[in-house]
């Protein structure tokens, strides 16, 4: 089975800014010609970093340096890299992918790209520049400053209700009205633009791209529009508000795979306050020199974030209560920490630790770690799902995406302590590649995607369980086919279910090709019949939706 993480897109914006980084010759290294090799950088940047590291140490993929050696506890030594296995066999990985995991990319690349880029990964990584205080400072822009900005709401939108929709390929979020599913406005962002995050008052839109260019934009104008922009980093994929009672609106924190480090924001301009950097030792005490900052969460209830860095599988709680002396928790997990969210109490976070196959589950009360479980392959929850399981009470899930299940882990050690934090129950799905699971409190609907199986009827269709008998296998709809968009014979990817702010809709998007229209195509929940598609050309590759009321307080 093959699957595919998406593939990253990291960018001009970082392979351009290699100029002013560092790059030494290895003795046996080969060589490419100058437009070769920045080609092949470019495509390195854009198509593999997100998964080997910019430094390419290896995370959700292989360590890709042409030459390493490890020494594991018992003082053995393993040697490898890619100069060991050579030109022939690296491009028969590229083109072809591995059974580990890896997309092939011989319908995204020509050969003489898998050619060059088999040379590059065997040539001494090159090192981006660092992005400090004076890079943020030159890179921060206060487009209408707070005083200028509106004193009450000026447009008659329901607010609650919009769904930020980010345009991945166009590097745009459209604002999308929930109620009259009209497009309010397309708002230009950062390059290959990740997630949307929302302000505790429900004012802001926190928008972060890969190019680290964070977009804040304000609901409250006539036609809502970025008020303030800050370049955190050169390649970065989460962001989050303070969420806390008396600091609501106050702060917004960054993290950045590239630096590895996390800033932290004024909430109302985006002028940066705090740096730290996440450089240091993993779990098993070896320094590494790029630990990425994956998902954050914002704590209701303590004036604490939870950030959660790839590569050492440490999970930090960082009380953003007296910033001058950041009192922060490190709590070690497993490795490489991804994604994830709050049970539903908001009490326990839980995110997987997909290279591990567990999910780790931290108790941000006591600031501890509650337990690791064990799941089948590489969990990907999204933020997950929480509903109340017939016979096991409350109960988080995730999807895998290497394996044909959604794993149901128990999440109420109180009243059902036997399930707490052990895998109840898994829902069988009909393949592998799912991203993200999603259901409301209001609905008795779990609805799963399959964007990244191999087979084109899955991979365009959506599964969708019945809570209150989840002994029936899911019933398949067919996005693809409902939604009144030209056949085609690439596969029109569906991705991301999320709920409207009444939890009675579910609005899917149908992911097509740059060049090929897509939808969003929004279900009835009750009857999961389709209500409305979604269709405009400025609908290019729509992903993740972000609903403001649930993406406000955290419902999911
Ligand atoms: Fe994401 C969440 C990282 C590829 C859509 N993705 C996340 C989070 C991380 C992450 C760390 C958690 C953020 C948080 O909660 O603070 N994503 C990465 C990658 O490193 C990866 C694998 C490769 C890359 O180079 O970027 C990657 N992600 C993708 C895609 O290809 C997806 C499917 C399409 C897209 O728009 O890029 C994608 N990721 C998403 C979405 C979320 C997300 C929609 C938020 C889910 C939610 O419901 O909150």
């Amino acid at each position: 089975m093959k699957i595919t993480l998406g593939g990253s897109v990291l960018g001009l914006a970082i392979g351009a800014a290699f100029a002013a980084g560092s790059t030494v010759a290895f003795a046996q290294e080969p060589t490419l010609s100058p437009d070769a090799k920045e080609q092949a950088k470019n495509i390195y940047f854009q198509r593999c970093a997100g998964c080997h590291g910019v430094l390419r140490k290896g995370a959700t993929g292989k360590n890709l340096e042409p030459t390493w050696s490890r020494t594991d506890k018992d003082g053995k030594v393993t040697e490898g890299g890619t100069i060991k296995l050579g030109q022939d066999r690296l491009e028969k990985i590229i083109t072809l992918g591995t059974d580990g995991g890896m997309v092939n990319f011989d319908d995204i690349l020509s050969k003489d790209e898998i050619k060059n880029l088999a040379t590059y990964i065997q040539m001494k990584p090159d090192v981006p520049p660092e992005w400090g205080m004076k890079e943020m400072m030159a890179n921060w822009k206060v487009i209408v400053p707070p005083d200028q900005r509106p004193k009450k709401q000026m447009n008659k939108y329901n607010l609650n209700n919009i769904f930020s929709v980010t345009l991945r390929d166009a590097g745009k979020v459209a604002l999308i009205d929930g109620d009259t599913k009209q497009i309010i406005s397309t708002v230009k962002t950062g390059y290959a633009v990740h997630i949307s995050r929302l302000s505790y008052s429900g004012r802001y839109i926190y928008v972060i791209g890969r190019d680290g260019l964070t977009s804040m934009i304000d609901l409250w104008m006539e036609k809502p529009a970025v008020v303030a922009e800050l370049k955190a980093g050169l390649d970065a994929r989460s962001v989050d508000s303070s969420k806390f009672k008396g600091y609501e609106d106050k702060y917004v924190i960054v993290g950045t795979y590239w630096p590895p480090q996390y800033v932290v924001t004024d909430g109302e301009t985006l002028k940066p306050i705090k740096i730290v950097s996440t450089r240091g030792m993993t779990l098993e005490g070896e320094y590494h020199p790029e630990p990425r900052v994956a998902s954050i969460v914002s704590s209701q209830i303590k004036p604490e974030w939870v950030v959660n860095i790839k590569e050492t599988g440490q999970i930090l709680l960082v009380d953003y209560s007296d910033i001058k002396n950041l009192k922060t928790t490190t709590i070690d997990s497993a490795k490489f920490l991804h994604d994830g969210g709050w049970d539903s109490t908001k009490r326990y976070f839980l995110v997987a630790a997909n290279a591990s196959n567990k999910i780790a589950v931290v108790d941000t009360k006591e600031g501890k770690l509650a337990a690791l479980v064990d799941t089948k392959k590489i969990p990907h929850p999204g933020r997950g799902a929480n509903f109340n399981h017939p016979k096991f009470g409350p109960v988080w899930a995730t999807g895998h995406l290497g394996d044909a299940v959604v794993t149901l882990i128990g999440t109420d050690p109180e009243k059902h302590k036997d399930q707490a934090w052990k895998v109840v129950e898994e829902l069988k799905v009909p393949g592998a590649g799912n991203l993200f699971v999603k259901t409301h409190p209001k609905s008795k609907n779990l609805w799963v995607d399959l964007p990244q199986n191999p087979e084109k009827d899955i991979a365009e269709s959506l599964f969708v369980f019945d809570l209150n008998d989840l002994s029936k296998a899911p019933e398949q709809i067919n996005v693809a086919k409902l939604s009144g968009l030209p056949e085609s014979k690439a596969i029109k990817r569906v991705v991301h279910p999320e709920y409207n702010a009444a939890g009675d809709e579910v609005w899917v998007s149908l992911w097509a090709g740059k060049t090929e229209p897509s939808a969003i195509v929004v279900f009835d929940d009750k009857t999961r019949k389709v209500k409305t598609v979604i269709k405009d050309p400025e609908m290019i590759t729509p992903t993740g939706k972000f609903n403001v009321n649930n993406t406000q307080h955290d419902i999911y």
